[in-house]
């Protein structure tokens, strides 16, 4: 079985992601949606909360799994789940310049190779940071991210730090 890990935040998942997502569950046989945890970020969401809206979104794609991840390393991460390849979606030249040196230092590490996605070009400006930034001075989001994001986002809850 050929597994591929998509990793993230997804503080929130949005449709640059999920587009990105589905790309992956053609080409491998398993996704896992990977949602990490990092103590030295601030999160709008909990976990429990953007492992539910990864949940509630693609529960009907086939062959994708959504769980989450410590803090350690992908790389070892990747070599105890047996997962071939890190899918990563790339916007810009940016994006690359960061990603760059994580692909191979992962390579390196445990071998697991890193497959970039170009973004499609109706999301290419998307991220979590300015879909909150939109969504928290009144803006309408709801052609960027998925229904169950949409609804907590309009829930207005105050930021979480997990
Ligand atoms: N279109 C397409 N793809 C997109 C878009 C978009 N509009 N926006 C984001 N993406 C993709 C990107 O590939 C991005 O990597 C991924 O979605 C997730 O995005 P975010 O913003 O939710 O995730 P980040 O950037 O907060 O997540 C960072 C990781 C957790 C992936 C990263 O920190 C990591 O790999 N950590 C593991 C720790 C580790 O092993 N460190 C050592 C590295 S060598």
């Amino acid at each position: 079985m050929r597994r591929a890990v998509c990793p993230g935040s997804f503080d929130p998942i949005h449709n640059g992601h999920l587009e990105v997502i589905a790309r992956a569950a053609g080409l491998f046989d398993e996704v896992i949606v990977a949602v990490s945890t990092n103590q030295a970020k601030k999160y709008r969401f909990t976990l429990t909360e953007r492992l539910e809206m990864a949940r509630e979104t693609l529960a009907s794609l086939k062959g994708i799994v959504v769980e989450p991840v410590g803090e350690g390393l992908l790389a070892e991460y990747c070599r105890q789940r047996g997962v071939s390849a890190i899918v990563k979606g790339l916007r810009s030249s940016s994006d690359f310049d960061y990603e760059l040196p994580m692909a191979t230092m992962n390579r390196q590490l445990s071998g697991v190779e890193t497959v970039f996605l170009p973004a499609e070009a109706h999301y290419l400006h998307l991220s979590s940071t300015l879909i909150k930034e939109v969504a928290g001075l009144g803006g309408n989001v709801s052609d960027y991210v998925p229904r169950s994001v949409q609804r907590r986002m309009l829930a207005g809850e105050p930021p979480h730090n997990q």
